[in-house]
């Protein structure tokens, strides 16, 4: 085992901090005034941790999709059902029991996470007194690797209500094959652990499912329960309402949409495209959308069951502005989802295609290759702008996708559209400017301070984890509800991980998936969007949010995304 930051070589007199473990304590002495602040701020609880509870178990649970393979993927966790937390007069564990807990942060970033390991950190503290919370490494690696801290009160106060996954990092590696599930047994055997944590998205969250199964099929004590996470909001199902970081990243992407908006309606000269981030699903530009009131927000789960083409998409951002120039106006906001390319049939074709060709040619300058791509293939990706065929050729990411982050959808669409309006300048059917400003807004907003919601929802999955294990309970991903209420009356509890599953074939097996929740067309922040756009197409009607606030008037709101979903707000 590596405890990590040990004092291997000596901690020198007036050098870090370190706790008794030889992990180096964070100096909060060069904190902001904000962040300071933050680190006092303690979340509220839901009520049912105000007093002992039990477990309560709902029915038997099925899959989301091919429940019979599901079944036999998951024989041991297969049906088990989920559990909610009522609060009751004996509690349902035992407090003399100590506790070893692992703890590990998967995939992207998304505020909140510290949050996540101070709430299983203070459950722990409250209901198991004595017991260990290690903090895996660099994501799942850290497992299979066994880089492990110990996390304790001094390490982790610096990190409380703080963005960031700093604490102990993330990272995408999966365990997956055979020798990888036998280093994970490995560790968990040797730091002796009764739960594990696993803090991740879709793939992290099957991921945790897998290791579960696997624990209980070697009948060892490990239990492993999930959380919520992801920026891009597109995990979640009726018992998981949201994952958590989608409320920061999105307010932090509107605070900014707001004033570009502002800018671009002072100087009346610029069109700003801002692709947001946001891999697979639109939620976060549907949802800035609505935190901001942009003149055209396009949103990729409709560009693909319209099966529209690029020019399609293309032109309607074209008549927009046509439509603005006869009103004198020769500026606006276009909001564009980073995964937009992978939504246009077309382009999804292209890119089947060229996944093929890069597997077994090299593509080079000379372009012999593009003879392989079909003509219609062939002819959309010359079509293309140079640095979008160079983009698109980039390397594949572990699991074969196009890496959306560094295709910068944002500037082709600038270049088409200026085509466009020049040919419509030569009918004389536009007669105004066009000037493109390109941005992307993702990184930025990964790693921004939580936001109430974030913090004290993090909190209280945290609480929700620590509480599951320590009732051993496995297979499941910690779930609060009621979110639109006041914090106390959220319920708490763990939906079976392989109720949210599906398979896909894939060489020839069934694998198991967490299905990514896409924007529903026919669900309510959509049909709230569309039943305002064309207004904010030509109307100015731009909505500046400001910068997140921890306390005044909208400190404890939520998105527009959780409430209309859950009916708080009408459509
Ligand atoms: P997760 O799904 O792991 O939470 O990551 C989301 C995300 O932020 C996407 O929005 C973005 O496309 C991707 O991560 C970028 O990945 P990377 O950090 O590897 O550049």
């Amino acid at each position: 085992m590596t405890i990590m930051g040990t004092v291997a070589n000596g901690a020198e007199a007036g050098g870090p901090k370190k706790t008794a473990e030889g992990a180096v304590v964070r100096d909060i002495s060069s904190y902001s005034p904000v962040q300071g602040s933050r680190l006092e701020h303690k979340p509220p609880l839901p009520s049912v941790f105000h007093s002992n509870f039990r477990i309560s178990h709902g029915p038997p649970s099925s899959a989301a999709g091919n429940a019979a393979e599901i079944e036999k993927l998951f024989p041991c966790l297969f049906g088990q059902p989920s559990v909610q937390l009522r609060p009751s007069e004996r509690a349902a564990y035992n407090a003399d029991q100590k506790l070893k807990i692992g703890v590990v942060l998967s995939g992207g970033q998304a505020p909140g996470g510290h949050n996540v390991i101070a709430g299983i950190f203070d459950y722990l503290q409250e209901h198991a007194e004595g017991s260990i919370l290690y903090g895996f490494r660099g994501g799942p690696a850290g497992i299979m690797r066994n880089k492990v801290l110990v996390i304790t009160e001094e390490f982790l106060f610096p990190f409380r209500n703080q963005g960031g996954f700093d604490i102990i990092c993330s990272g995408r590696d999966k365990i997956e094959t055979p020798e990888q599930f036998l280093q994970a047994e490995q560790t968990v055997k040797t730091l002796d652990l009764d739960g594990l944590v696993v803090i991740g998205g879709d793939d992290s969250n099957t991921n945790a499912a897998l290791l579960a199964e696997y624990f209980r099929s070697r009948n060892l004590k490990t239990h492993v329960i999930g959380c919520p996470k992801t920026i891009d909001g597109d995990l979640k199902s009726s018992h998981v309402p949201i994952s958590f970081g989608f409320d920061t990243a999105c307010k932090i992407y509107s605070e900014m949409i707001g004033n570009i908006m502002v800018d671009a309606r002072s100087t009346g000269k610029y069109y700003h495209f801002v692709r947001l981030m946001g891999r697979a699903a639109s939620h976060i530009t549907l949802e800035c959308a609505l935190q901001t009131h942009p003149n055209v927000a396009v949103i990729g789960e409709e560009v693909n069951a319209h099966k529209q083409t690029l020019r399609q998409v293309t032109n309607t951002i074209a008549d927009v502005v046509c439509k603005r120039a006869a009103m004198g106006k020769h500026y606006g906001v276009i909001l564009i989802p980073e995964g937009l390319i992978d939504f246009i049939p077309e382009i999804q074709h292209l890119i089947a295609e060229l996944n093929e060709i890069l597997a077994t040619s090299v593509c080079d300058e000379a372009g012999h290759w593009k003879e392989k791509l079909a003509p219609p293939c062939r002819a959309l990706f010359v079509s293309l702008p140079h640095n979008i065929q160079e983009e698109l050729l980039l390397e594949r990411d572990p699991h074969g996708n196009v890496q959306v982050a560094r295709i910068e959808t944002e500037k082709m669409l600038i270049s088409m559209i200026e085509t466009e309006l020049l040919a419509r300048k030569h009918e004389e059917t536009f007669a105004g400017t066009f000037k493109g400003q390109a941005h992307f807004f993702g990184y930025e907003g990964r790693c921004g301070m939580p936001t109430n919601f974030d913090a004290t929802y993090c909190y209280a999955l945290g609480f929700a984890a620590g509480s599951l294990l320590h009732t051993g309970q496995t297979g499941l991903i910690a779930s609060i509800g009621n979110l639109t209420a006041p914090s106390t009356d959220w319920t708490v509890g763990g939906t079976a991980l392989t109720e949210l599953m599906d398979v896909e074939r894939r060489k020839g097996k069934f694998k198991p998936v967490i299905k990514k929740a896409m924007v529903e067309l026919d669900g309510a922040p959509f049909k709230k969007f569309a039943s305002l756009r064309d207004q904010w197409a030509v109307e100015d009607s731009y909505l500046c949010p400001g910068p997140i606030q921890f306390s005044g008037p909208t400190a404890n709101d939520t998105n527009y995304t959780l409430k209309l979903e859950l009916g708080a707000l009408d459509v």
